[in-house]
């Protein structure tokens, strides 16, 4: 299991020195990825979750959970004030959401373009938002919108042994 990790830290190593036939891939990076209450309410987390790795990404973690009020408004804490913020808090903590730690080269961007724009009414057609999505508030799935907050969205939900 160790080696196993060892080796993907050698190959991402390998990829951002730049060293052998790799060299003009991107950096392998982590984003947080949430299949959201509708798709475990309808049942169709399964087909979601297929579609994630029919995308290339390696799952490195994953777990489901009812985020309590606290734990929703934590983790939106950057939409506090926002007027569609109450609803948003009500929305993904009104029954069971599947949170994931996703790892694949520029992750963050690949996995926001697989997801489409916010609203499902405005996303590309085949995007996981036009497919599964019903609307604005209820669009099936989030994505980290940034490395950084990949980062700091994965630790919120999973610790630093779950993520190697
Ligand atoms: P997410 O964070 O869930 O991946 O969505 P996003 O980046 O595409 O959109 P963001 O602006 O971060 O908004 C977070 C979530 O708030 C709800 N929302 N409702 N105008 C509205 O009513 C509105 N705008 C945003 C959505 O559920 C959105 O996913
Ligand atoms: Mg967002």
């Amino acid at each position: 299991m160790q080696r196993i990790g060892g080796l993907r830290r050698l190959c991402n190593k390998n990829r951002e020195t730049g060293h052998g036939r790799s060299e003009k891939r991107m950096a392998r990076q982590q984003t947080l990825a949430m299949i959201k209450p509708d798709i475990l309410q309808s049942k169709r987390q399964g087909a979601l979750l297929q579609r994630i790795l029919d995308e290339g990404f390696e799952v490195l973690a994953m777990k489901q959970l009812h985020l309590s009020q606290e734990q929703a408004s934590g983790f939106y804490a950057e939409h506090q004030g926002k007027p569609f913020f109450e609803n948003l808090c009500r929305f993904m903590t009104s029954g069971p959401l599947i949170v994931l730690a996703l790892e694949r080269e520029d992750a963050v961007r690949q996995w926001r373009e697989v997801l489409g724009k916010t609203d499902p009414q405005e996303a590309a057609p085949g995007t996981i938002r036009q497919l599964f999505g019903s609307t604005v508030t209820i669009n099936a799935a989030h994505g980290s919108d940034s490395v950084e907050n990949g980062q700091r969205e994965c630790h919120y939900f999973f610790s630093d042994l779950e993520l190697r």
